[in-house]
């Protein structure tokens, strides 16, 4: 079985929040919420640390009891403790605390007073407005409730990527395991490196395509077998992610490819192409009457139909066939092309590391920047810093910058945008800094007219920089505030300002539609990852997919400039 850090910190995550929901010893639920925060953040393999004898009870927040439980996770696959406090609760309880506004404290109230224990229920409760008449629960919660209702539910049957990945790795590596496997590859929509994955659609090619379904109906994580054929077969794991099967022929490998990646809609566009063309194009191969002329490689499908190379991302019928037609497609970033992350917070907020810990990992990844941008104090934040303790920072990173070698700290803030567009730290020190990060943290329910003006006023600032999470959703949980895009474009434009792609799994934001548009409203972006601890820079990859998406180019991405450059851009 193999058992990611990220399904163990789920445990323990899901353990506190159903003895929080059963009113326990607020000691234990936060000695086991630490006990996930701090596996989330490892870096390292728990299962690999165990089986090389690593003590880990020495890990601070883990412990002896908690090393224990960590072992019966890895061994059986589950904790006894969690299952029987499952069984003690309504199967779907815990699908509540996906709902924004509803805490384990909350979930707790609508259980016990209203016996509420799924999102049904919580819709139907709000719908008769019961959950509005509860004490501590408001008119106006109540809304936000039914709103987040649907929203989870819209969202539920889908997985983040970054949910995905470890799970579509650890099957291409399970299958590629067997002997008489060619070729595995994750194709659908996990390989557009699309946000959210509806399910995994792997694509095999084997000289006995029965024993690769027969291994892979093995698989340890399976919890249920929905078919099983002599090519295909389809699965659902113990995470309820539906994993699709198929095996095909060498010869035929490169059109299956095509057809399985998708989207359904790029596809449907080259066959009508190749129609056109007097051809056929399906998941065996390209046609010419009965004539197979391409099939093997993907490559060889576009060039047959007269395209260059379309990479996955693109492929979602936003122009790409044209541009592939015409020699124009954008010449995509890469991970290795970023020189430096523009947004990261340390213990002067809300982050979990030391500036030297941020800056040591940063020029482990091979950065020659980084920039720390702690929040600023503010009613929405906890931890913000206010000028004074800002000017310490800043002191700090001086004293550090000069002892450093081979990377550089910026001096930064992630500053707040108030409700009126002033932002939430005097000039006298935003003017000190290399650069600003700006953002709106709360009041997301203004109307579009006053968020667009909100936002514009801020950067009409002349030491605004950079607009982080430019729309503030968050997947499945948070619908993005209103604003005008289109004036928001226009204005970041004027006033020299850049958008932010935020890296976190759960933002991605801007989202891959709106960075095309920026991009052709000739806005340029920094990809930052918005780590809270070192191990986070890593999500610099998910930024780069989704810039991917949105068809970036190294030019179209300041943290790709070197540091000279980078400064000069900065300057409004
Ligand atoms: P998902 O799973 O909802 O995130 O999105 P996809 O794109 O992975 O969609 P999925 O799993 O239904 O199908 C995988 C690929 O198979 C899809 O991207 C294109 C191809 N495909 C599926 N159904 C059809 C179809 O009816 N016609 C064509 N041309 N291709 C299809
Ligand atoms: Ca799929
Ligand atoms: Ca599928």
């Amino acid at each position: 079985m193999v058992i990611s850090n990220v399904e163990i910190a789920s445990v323990f995550n899901q353990l506190a929040d159903l003895l929080e929901i059963n009113g326990e010893n607020s000691f234990k639920v936060r000695a086991y919420r630490n006990a996930a925060r701090t596996i989330e953040n490892l870096g390292t393999d728990l299962r690999k640390m165990l089986e090389e004898g690593v003590d880990i009870s020495q890990i601070p927040t883990i412990g002896e009891h908690i090393a224990l439980k960590i072992a019966e996770i890895i061994k059986t696959g589950k904790l006894a403790k969690l299952e029987r406090f499952k069984h003690a609760f309504p199967p779907h309880l815990l699908d509540l605390l996906k709902v924004e506004g509803i805490g384990p404290k909350r979930a707790k109230v609508l259980y016990r007073e209203l016996n509420i224990s799924s999102l049904d229920g919580l819709k139907k409760a709000a719908q008769k407005h019961q959950i509005s008449a509860l004490k501590g629960f408001s008119e106006k919660l109540e809304k936000k409730i039914l709103k987040g209702t649907l929203l989870a539910k819209k969202e539920g049957k889908r997985f983040m990527y970054s949910v995905a990945e470890p799970y579509a790795e650890a099957l291409e590596a399970y299958l590629k395991n067997l002997k008489g496997a060619l070729q595995v590859i994750v194709a659908g929509s996990f390989r557009r490196r699309k946000e959210t994955v509806g399910d995994l659609d792997i694509l095999a090619t084997s000289a006995h395509p029965e024993l690769l379904i027969d291994y892979f109906v093995k698989y340890p994580d399976i919890k249920e077998i929905i078919s099983q054929g002599d090519t295909r077969s389809t699965v659902i794991l113990k995470n309820e992610l539906q994993v699709d099967l198929r095996c095909v022929e060498k010869e035929s490998y490169g059109a299956a490819l095509h057809y399985f990646t998708g989207s359904k809609s790029h596809n449907i566009a080259v066959r009508i192409m190749a129609r056109d063309m007097g051809m056929k194009v399906n998941e065996y191969g390209v046609f010419r009457g009965e004539k197979k002329i391409a099939g093997s490689t993907e490559e060889e499908v576009y060039r047959s139909v007269g395209l260059d190379y379309i990479e996955p991302e693109l492929r979602e019928s936003r122009g790409e066939h044209r541009a592939a037609k015409a020699g124009k497609l954008p010449r995509l970033i890469t991970e290795e092309e970023i020189r430096g992350d523009l947004h990261m917070h340390t213990l002067y907020s809300d982050g979990h590391n030391t500036i030297e810990e941020m800056a040591e990992a940063a020029k482990n990844r091979g950065y020659s920047y980084i920039a720390l941008t702690d929040h600023s104090k503010h009613m929405a934040i906890v931890h913000g810093v206010d000028e004074k303790r800002l000017r310490e920072e800043m002191e700090e990173i001086d004293r550090i910058n000069e002892t450093l070698k081979g990377i550089t700290i910026l001096k930064s803030i992630e500053v707040d945008i108030l409700e009126d567009g002033s932002l939430a730290l005097p000039n006298s020190v935003l003017k000190e800094l290399d650069l600003v990060v700006g953002a709106v943290h709360d009041k997301f329910n203004l109307s579009q007219k006053m968020q667009t003006q909100r936002i514009l006023k801020a950067m009409d600032n002349p030491y605004f920089n950079i607009l982080a999470h430019p729309t503030g959703r968050l997947i499945g949980e948070r619908e993005p505030y209103k604003v005008n895009m289109k004036q928001l474009f226009e204005g970041v434009k004027q006033r020299g300002c850049f958008l932010e792609i935020n890296a976190q799994p759960k933002r991605l934001d801007l989202n891959d539609v709106y960075t095309k548009r920026a991009k052709e409203a000739g806005i340029r972006f920094a990809i930052s990852t918005d780590a809270h601890n070192a191990a986070s820079l890593h999500y610099m990859k998910y930024g780069v997919y989704q810039a991917r998406r949105g068809w970036l180019e190294k030019d179209d991405v300041i943290n790709t400039l070197s540091l000279g450059e980078l400064k000069k851009v900065l300057q409004r």
